[in-house]
């Protein structure tokens, strides 16, 4: 099996948060930064980085560059919720996760490959997770390694998607300057560029002696593997999921309350099936309603046995909804499982009828992936109607 690693990237990540959160900043140059004197910028908008704003820069320089930029103090608890969700979807598309900061994952897809016709069509199906759940945008690289599917990511940004394919690695690097290389600072580049070496191309053409001679030993092997697209880390997993919810946010407020029950079942059924896919039951189900108001409501039940059944862990949150008064609009629903464990044991099981449930359950898992998401739609709801 060919390794293939896929990094996501959010584009433009604290300034898109703040646009999709103020729509009047749509389109805007938007810079967030602190904003005393000696404040530097966290990161510009695509609109503002056309004027020379970038990261790191301070914020008097970008103002001089930038006079009429809509200049916005970071709101990080916005940032840290956005990035939640970017990385709980994230992981839904990866064997091997690896959270990389607020916005940026590395993820092993290398045996994914059965779930998706192209490589293509697995980084437009993240992007189009994470723009409908979180209004935001990811450039996507995919590439037989860390080291290039980091560059891949960047290479089209913004809403960009890459892919390098084995056999193009020399070819892509060839032209890219030296700093490009992954461990490559600024010391490093210019005793890099005094030596001659310009461009990656040039590693690539002299010998490791050179190399080794002039870095020594462990950096001189490092990079010139690397000038050839030779990369051998692992995506390192952190494989302990605490919890695992499902949420949207609504184009119109929901009124009524079957709409509203509706969704819930909706969101019961992913969750559901994201727990039977990572082999966990889930013994705590919380459901958070946000209404028009902003004001949130949060309401958990425990219940006695695991589980990760749609009807089960969509009976417990329509139980919790009965207990949040409706008196406005609702702007958002969120049905989450935690408190996991180990899924329930064939066999072993005292009720009969729950494992028989497992079972209906796992079969249609495994036809919904090799036939995609519709294929049981339909039948499951009229399912799921009759038995209620
Ligand atoms: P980046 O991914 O480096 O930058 P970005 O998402 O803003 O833009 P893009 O990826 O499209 O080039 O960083 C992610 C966030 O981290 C960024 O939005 C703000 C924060 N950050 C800082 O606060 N200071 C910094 O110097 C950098 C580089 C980022
Ligand atoms: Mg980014």
């Amino acid at each position: 099996m060919k390794r293939w690693i896929m990094h996501v990237d959010m584009d433009a990540f604290f300034a898109s948060v703040e646009q999709r959160d103020h729509p009047e900043l749509k389109g805007t140059p938007v810079i967030v930064g602190g904003l005393s004197k000696r404040g530097v910028v966290a990161t510009a908008s695509y609109e503002a980085r056309k004027f020379g704003v970038h990261s790191a820069m301070p914020i008097s320089k970008a103002r001089e560059l930038c006079p009429n930029g809509n200049f916005v103090v970071p709101r990080f608890d916005a940032y840290k919720e956005a990035s939640d969700k970017v990385h709980e979807i994230m992981l839904h598309y990866a064997d091997t996760y690896e959270p990389i900061s607020l916005d940026e994952a590395f993820l092993d897809i290398s045996g994914m490959g059965s779930h998706y016709p192209t490589l293509g069509a697995i980084g437009r199906a993240i992007k189009k997770e994470i723009k409908e759940k979180t209004e935001l945008i990811a450039s996507v690289g995919i590439a037989p390694n860390k080291f290039l599917a980091k560059m891949a990511s960047d290479m089209k940004k913004p809403d960009g998607l890459c892919i390098i394919p084995y056999g193009k690695e020399k070819g892509i690097l060839r032209p890219l300057p030296v700093r490009r290389l992954w461990g490559v600072g600024k010391v490093t580049e210019e005793k890099l560029i005094r030596a001659g070496f310009h461009i990656i191309g040039d590693i690539q053409d002299a010998p490791e002696s050179a190399l080794t001679g002039l870095l020594g030993e462990n950096q001189g092997h490092m990079l010139k593997r690397l000038s050839v697209g030779l990369d051998d880390r692992p995506v390192e997993g952190d494989r302990s999921i605490k919890s695992i919810g499902d949420e949207s946010t609504y184009e119109k407020d929901l009124t009524g309350l079957s709409e509203i029950e509706r969704q819930i079942a909706m969101h019961s059924d992913i969750v559901a099936q994201r727990l039977r896919k990572h082999e966990l039951t889930a013994r705590t189900i919380t459901l958070k309603i946000r209404f028009s108001s902003f004001k949130t409501i949060t309401r958990a039940r425990s219940l006695d046995d695991g589980t990760s059944l749609q009807e089960e862990i969509c009976e417990n949150a329509l139980l919790l909804l009965k207990k949040i008064p409706i008196h406005e609009g609702v702007r958002l629903i969120g049905v989450t499982a935690s408190n996991l464990g180990p899924p329930i044991s064939m066999g072993s099981l005292f009720d009969d009828n729950k494992e028989k449930r497992n079972r209906a359950a796992r079969a249609m898992d495994e036809i919904q992936e090799k036939f995609g998401k519709k294929a049981l739609q339909k039948g499951f709801w009229v399912e799921s109607e009759d038995k209620t």
